[in-house]
């Protein structure tokens, strides 16, 4: 059974992956509409990794006698600026989350709750492997410039699934 108050922050949690998805469906489609196809294919699959991680919590939370609440969510922005803009704020993001899971595991150690403290370090080396991914994304950017946004675009699909960009979310 879960502490109720590990309960309440895994609840927190669901919420803020569910927001993490559609935050990212929402720029997906900024980038789709500005006719970056790389870029709207890398973040429409990243939209499918943060649901995935919502249903894993929402799965973990009811198997443990717990409750998952499933939340509704505040509309995400709509406009990004630019494709520079769009990974600083992906990045920005990212660190929030990151920071989210350690409050979450500060409250599992206050509440002796050691399994899912243990349960929770796949998130936790999923973040570091999403920071590192994001930041290696807007490195690349940063070489390659505003007058080689074609060529990025093109590659970035190529940087999933290799430890470089985005294998995780
Ligand atoms: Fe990387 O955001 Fe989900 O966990």
């Amino acid at each position: 059974m879960l502490p109720k108050k590990v309960e309440e922050i895994l609840n927190r949690q669901i919420l803020r992956e569910d927001y993490s998805s559609q935050l990212y469906l929402s720029m997906a489609s900024w980038a789709e509409a500005q006719g970056y196809e790389g870029v709207s294919g890398w973040l429409y699959a990243q939209t499918e990794e943060e649901r995935m991680h919502m249903l894993k919590l929402v799965r973990y939370v009811n198997e443990r006698e717990g409750k998952a609440v499933i939340p509704g969510i505040e509309t995400p922005p709509a406009e990004f600026g630019d494709v520079f803009e769009l990974f600083d704020k992906v990045l920005e993001h990212e660190k929030f989350i990151t920071g989210s899971f350690n409050e979450i595991i500060a409250v599992c150690i206050a509440e002796n709750d050691f399994t899912t403290q243990s349960w929770l370090q796949w998130y936790v080396t999923e973040q570091v492997e999403e920071e590192a991914a994001v930041r290696a994304i807007i490195d690349k950017l940063r070489l390659l410039g505003k007058h080689n946004l074609y060529m990025f675009d093109r590659d970035i699909l190529s940087m999933r699934g290799t430890g470089q960009a985005g294998t995780t979310a």
